[in-house]
């Protein structure tokens, strides 16, 4: 049976779980939630996040919000189709792709979330940029970026020679921020962006990205 994943392709957290589903070839229906009609904010909605948020996750009885969450389900409930994203035979490579998810929620997304929503977002809500928030977290983001390279100066991905779930948590946000005037904060670290030309060119990021046009439905 189809996973039923409430969201849109455009929006990041919807497109983590999609760059995931797609990863693993799991068979999904994607249930669009009308953001304009505050559709997310109604009842039926709330009953499956309470907090209103898209995307929600439906796998038989099970109802899953939190993005990284649900991706870690799927990818652990398809461990062994696809590619495996949470190393899951070697404890020590699996706990280290827990690291480094965690860093991508604790330290990368605050910093960079801000931004692609000060840049894309705003200006479609009709609202100016607040060039004050993109300068506090264009400083935060660099300084995060000073830790990646130096760790990709060693490793091949974030979590070791392998391509992971902490890898794939990264490509929402960074596929729209490269669109920014700011790219060079990537393209100035040469091994934080051969990791993004690699980890951007897997073909479920390509289908994943096909969908991520702003201001579509
Ligand atoms: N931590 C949550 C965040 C969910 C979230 O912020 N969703 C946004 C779209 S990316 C949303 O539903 N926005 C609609 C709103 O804020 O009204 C997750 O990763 O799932
Ligand atoms: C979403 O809701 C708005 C406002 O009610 C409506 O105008 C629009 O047609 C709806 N969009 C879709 C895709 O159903």
């Amino acid at each position: 049976m189809a996973v039923k994943l409430h969201g849109l392709a455009m929006s990041s957290c919807t497109a983590l779980v999609l760059s995931c589903i797609h990863e693993k070839g799991v068979d999904f229906e994607l249930v669009p939630v009308n953001l304009s009609a505050g559709q997310h904010k109604q009842p039926p909605f709330l009953a499956k996040n309470p907090f209103g948020l898209i995307p929600v996750l439906e796998d038989g009885d099970l109802t899953l919000f939190e993005s990284r969450a649900i991706s870690t389900y799927i990818a652990e409930k398809f461990k062994e189709t696809g590619h495996d994203l949470m190393r899951h035979n070697n404890r020590n490579e699996a706990a280290l792709v827990k690291v480094w998810a965690e860093v991508e929620s604790q330290n990368y997304h605050p910093a960079i979330s801000p931004i692609v929503y000060q840049f894309l977002v705003a200006p479609l809500l009709g609202q100016n940029p607040n060039q004050e928030i993109i300068n506090t977290n264009l400083e935060k983001l660099s300084k995060v970026l000073d830790v990646y390279e130096a760790k990709l100066s060693t490793t091949k991905y974030l979590a070791g020679d392998f391509y992971s779930l902490a890898d794939l948590h990264h490509f929402p946000s960074t596929y729209y921020f490269m669109k920014s005037p700011w790219a060079s904060l990537v393209n100035d670290r040469p091994h934080v962006k051969a990791w993004w030309e690699d980890i951007s060119s897997r073909p479920a990021s390509v289908k994943v990205a096909e969908g991520m046009v702003l201001g579509q439905k």
